[in-house]
């Protein structure tokens, strides 16, 4: 070795001394809840499993990815999605649940019938009763199609039973069956139809109807909890959906109940809109991401 590569060597010990000097080691992390989420990777990461795993870390959650499909997008424009194989989504619950002690899952995008049946069925060969998010994603913010357009049935038949928590907005219960919903007195009667349905808690999430609010209805064992928070205005909120059952995920995983679950994810997604950034665009005006960096701001 050289003088001068000698010299190199000692200054990168001298560094990594300093390095771990800093660090403080904690070994006992063994009460850092477990969450699972199954679905899609937004290569523009404010959706998906990228949003999940941030709002995951937010909540003080240890997250886990079972990826169903890869999606090249931005925020406003899908260009390609492609489904993972039915094995591969298989493979990847299974793995996970036989080594993690996980305490709640979701789903997210979950694209074709095929993946909505394996998941669907690794989920019930594990036999378990950790509680199960389902976000029914059917659409992408833009409007750009995400799900195979007869999948929709697979949902109710398969997948829906066995969830503890569906969460759909005012689009997609409109896609799983319900007639157009316009004010409050028809998403209550849509609620109570679904809740009876699909015989499991409904929150039917009605951001878009007109008013100050947003205000979303908790159906669950024959009672009706709203949750409301200031509309953010002139935001583009692509991954609220998925960040809003993430958190709520991530409060079941915790121990919390369901509605405080909800109350807390509520506030979290709130809070995330209204820090939203926003970077200029070369080919467009502008593009807007969740900021999911402040989870302890909002926690309790
Ligand atoms: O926001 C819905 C959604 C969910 N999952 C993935 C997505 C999107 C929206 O684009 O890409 C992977």
């Amino acid at each position: 070795m050289n003088g001068s590569a000698t010299g190199a060597v000692a200054l990168q010990n001298k560094q990594r001394t300093l390095i771990s000097h800093q660090i403080k080691h904690r070994t006992s992390n063994i009460n850092i809840p477990i969450a699972l989420t199954i679905a899609g990777s937004d290569s523009s990461a404010g959706a998906g499993i990228q949003a999940d795993l941030k709002t995951f870390s937010a909540l003080g959650v240890y997250g886990l990815t079972a990826v169903t499909c890869v999606v090249a997008e931005i925020p406003a424009k899908v260009s390609r999605l492609e489904p993972v194989g039915v094995e591969m989504v298989r493979t990847q619950i299974e793995v996970l649940a036989k080594n993690f002690p996980i305490a709640a899952m979701k789903t997210g995008l979950l694209c074709s019938t095929a993946i909505i049946s394996t998941v669907a069925q690794a989920i019930l060969d594990l036999r378990s009763k950790t509680p199960l998010v389902v976000d029914p994603v059917i659409t992408a913010t833009g409007g750009d199609p995400l799900l195979e357009s007869n999948a929709v049935d697979t949902y109710a038949t398969e997948l829906f039973p066995l969830a503890t928590l569906i969460t759909p907005n005012l689009d997609e219960a409109v896609q799983l069956g319900a007639d157009k919903i316009r004010d409050r007195e028809s998403m209550e009667r849509t609620g109570k139809e679904f809740e009876r349905k699909f015989k499991t808690a409904i929150l039917l999430k009605g951001g878009h109807l007109p008013g100050n609010d947003a205000v979303d209805l908790l159906f669950v064992n024959g009672k009706v909890i709203e949750f409301a928070a200031p509309f953010v205005r002139d935001v583009a909120t692509h991954g609220t959906g998925c960040t809003y059952s993430a958190a709520i995920t991530a409060g079941l995983a915790a121990g919390l109940s369901l509605e405080d679950s909800i109350a807390r994810a509520k506030k979290f997604v709130t809070a995330c809109i209204a820090n939203h950034l926003r970077w200029k665009s070369s080919v467009r005006k502008n593009i807007d991401a969740l900021n999911h960096s402040f989870g302890d701001a909002i926690a309790d």
